[in-house]
């Protein structure tokens, strides 16, 4: 997955509720643009270089996977949204909603409509205040100054004033915190590993991987499945077991709660699948064992996708030994899945149909699925 880009975005508002307007604003940048990291103050603002209301001002920091010039068409049709209406006027006129891109990565861009860093950032106080209030530190990737010495050196003398009220962080509505563990399960090219990565990214979780990777007997067994199987599913039992008791039992100070990518049943859902009858009893035996006194997940969500979507997601991301699982194999595994969570009294389980979602590329189905999984 690649890392997000940084983008500092300033908002403005003089006309109507403006506090309103830019909490408005806040919501379809989390909506539409990505990850509300942080929210500065909001800034009480004399209209600077024209004559007309106070402005609101604050400015938030932002991840988003999209281009800057993606970035800046999302925002004017937000502005739009939001009642922001432009005439072919030259001044400066009274606004319901003015977003800017302050700074993209360190990225200097000058093209005709865009240009990063905004050329005014350093001579405008009711900028510098609320920047200066997340990011002091950074560096201005043109003037090679901090956001701090810039804040000193701005010539601006208006007069302005934080407010008392604080814009509330959309991420909020996403509530984790009854969770200390969650994991997510499904079929082979489901999406598990992506959406635990997002989830653990977005919501400060710490993140457990399964490190099929690793397991020198996998590509073996998609070879020669009856001469590897036993072997494979021992393997990944043991990596399993060692993996989750070791992170359960290490509490990490600085994350809220934890997510893997699997749960440490689907040994035995898979087991039970490439093993014949009499292994499959061995294991099932020595599984039990060991599944006694594993923590179990307090949340358990099930992504459920069709076979077809499925195999495409596997040509997708390309690993040799996985090209010729055949749809038979897959939808063996889904049965194996929905028949262990039929009979689960004790588990706390969520299964979620994907089928006609995509996550990975629809920041809306992204938001659509942290629903399903925190309130639905
Ligand atoms: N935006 C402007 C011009 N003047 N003055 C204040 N106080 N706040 C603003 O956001 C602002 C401004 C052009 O975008
Ligand atoms: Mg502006
Ligand atoms: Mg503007």
């Amino acid at each position: 997955m690649n890392p997000p880009n940084h983008v500092y975005i300033a908002l403005g508002s003089n006309k109507g509720d403006r506090l309103k307007h830019l909490q408005n604003a806040v919501d379809l940048i989390f909506k539409e643009i990505g990850k509300v990291t942080i929210i500065a103050k909001v800034y009480n603002t004399p209209a600077f270089g024209f004559e007309g209301n106070d402005f609101l001002n604050t400015c938030l920091y932002v991840e988003t996977d999209f281009s800057a010039e993606d970035v800046l068409n999302k925002l004017l049709q937000i502005e739009t949204k939001l009642g922001r209406t432009r005439t072919t006027s030259e001044t400066y006129e009274s606004r319901t909603i003015d977003l800017d891109i302050l700074l993209y990565n360190d990225e200097v861009i000058n093209s005709k409509h865009l240009k990063v860093p905004h050329p005014e950032l350093q001579n405008r106080k009711f900028v510098l205040y609320p920047l200066h209030d997340i990011a002091s530190k950074l560096k201005h990737p043109v003037l090679k100054k901090t956001i701090a010495e810039l804040s000193k050196a701005c010539q601006d003398k208006s007069d302005i004033e934080a407010i008392k009220i604080w814009l509330k962080n959309p991420t909020k509505q996403f509530n984790f915190s009854n969770q200390n563990y969650i994991a997510i399960e499904g079929n082979i090219g489901a999406g598990k590993t992506s959406l635990a990565h997002k989830i653990a990214h977005d919501f400060n979780a710490k993140l457990i991987l399964e490190r099929f990777a690793d397991n020198p007997f996998l590509p073996k067994f998609y070879e020669e499945p009856q001469r590897y199987a036993f072997t494979l599913e021992m393997s990944f039992l043991a990596d399993r077991y060692q993996q989750i008791s070791d992170d359960l039992s290490q509490l990490d100070l600085f994350k809220d709660f934890m997510v893997s990518d699997y749960d440490i049943y689907k040994s035995l859902i898979f087991s039970k699948i490439t093993l014949p009858e009499d292994e499959f009893k061995l294991y099932r035996k020595l599984f039990y064992l060991m599944y006694k006194d594993i923590a179990k997940p307090d949340l358990y969500v099930y992504l459920y996708q069709n076979t077809e979507r499925l195999q495409e997601n596997i040509k997708k991301r390309g690993r040799d030994y996985e090209q010729n699982i055949d749809n038979d194999y897959l939808e063996k595994i889904n049965s194996g899945y929905l028949e262990f969570l039929k009979n689960q009294s004790e588990l706390n389980v969520k299964i979620i149909d994907v089928s006609e979602k995509d996550f990975v590329k629809y920041r809306s189905d992204y938001l659509w699925l942290l629903n399903e999984i925190c309130n639905a």
